[in-house]
């Protein structure tokens, strides 16, 4: 199987992470911001995570190639979650996280990146979406400090939280996101949780990129 994928996108890392869990034998493509062909021949629109089927045929929404990815062997990860606070915990944080994480994701170093066009491309696409990316960064104190707390609130959670489910495929893209934001400080619990995940999904974080 093939995943087509950003890598920085927090919903290609939900495929990443299931693929990863579950050791499966996936190929990987990156394919360029602004590059809209490879997508459109594919799904008829251009998005990603993009999952290419062993019979050829392409699905795309990352949950559902979660759920289906975790049909592959015999540990299962898309349990359903045994309590609402982690999804209303990234329901209420994501909104100053993607504020903080955004705008430096457009001056990390990724694949999809890599050239001055397709980096030009991606800073016009999030611009669209999240209006003058410089004025985040400017308002970087804005969104730290609520997201500093949240993330306090989170450690009480997180500690009684004891097997991987359907709500960490949204929460650990999340904290991964964060990780490239110089600033952050994560609790003992959330720590634990993302080297943990890091370690059985083998998926990167982003601290030695940190802006
Ligand atoms: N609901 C979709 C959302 C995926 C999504 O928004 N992907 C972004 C990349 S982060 C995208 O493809 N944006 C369109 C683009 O690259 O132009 C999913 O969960 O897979």
């Amino acid at each position: 199987m093939k995943l087509f994928i950003y890598q920085h996108c927090p919903f290609c890392l939900r495929t990443r992470m299931i693929s990863g869990l579950k050791n499966l034998k996936m190929q990987y493509q990156v394919i360029m911001e602004g590059d809209a062909e490879t997508p459109i021949r594919m799904v008829g629109k251009k998005v990603v995570p993009i999952l290419q089927k062993d019979d050829g045929t392409y699905m795309t929404e990352s949950m559902d190639i979660v759920k289906y990815l975790d049909q592959f062997g015999e540990e299962k990860y898309t349990l359903e979650p045994q309590n609402s606070e982690i999804s209303e915990w990234c329901e209420h944080a994501a909104d100053d996280i993607f504020k903080l994480a955004i705008p430096r994701f457009t001056k990390g170093q990724f694949k999809e990146i890599s050239t001055p066009e397709a980096r030009q491309f991606y800073r016009e696409r999030e611009a669209k979406a999240f209006g003058d990316l410089d004025q985040l960064i400017v308002d970087t104190e804005l969104y730290l400090k609520p997201t500093n707390q949240s993330l306090q609130q989170l450690e009480p959670i997180l500690a009684k939280h004891n097997r991987i489910d359907l709500d960490d495929f949204k929460l650990f893209p999340l904290l991964r996101s964060l990780t490239i934001v110089k600033g952050i400080v994560f609790g003992e619990q959330a720590q634990t949780y993302l080297d943990n995940i890091h370690d059985k999904a083998k998926v990167d974080l982003l601290f030695d990129q940190a802006m």
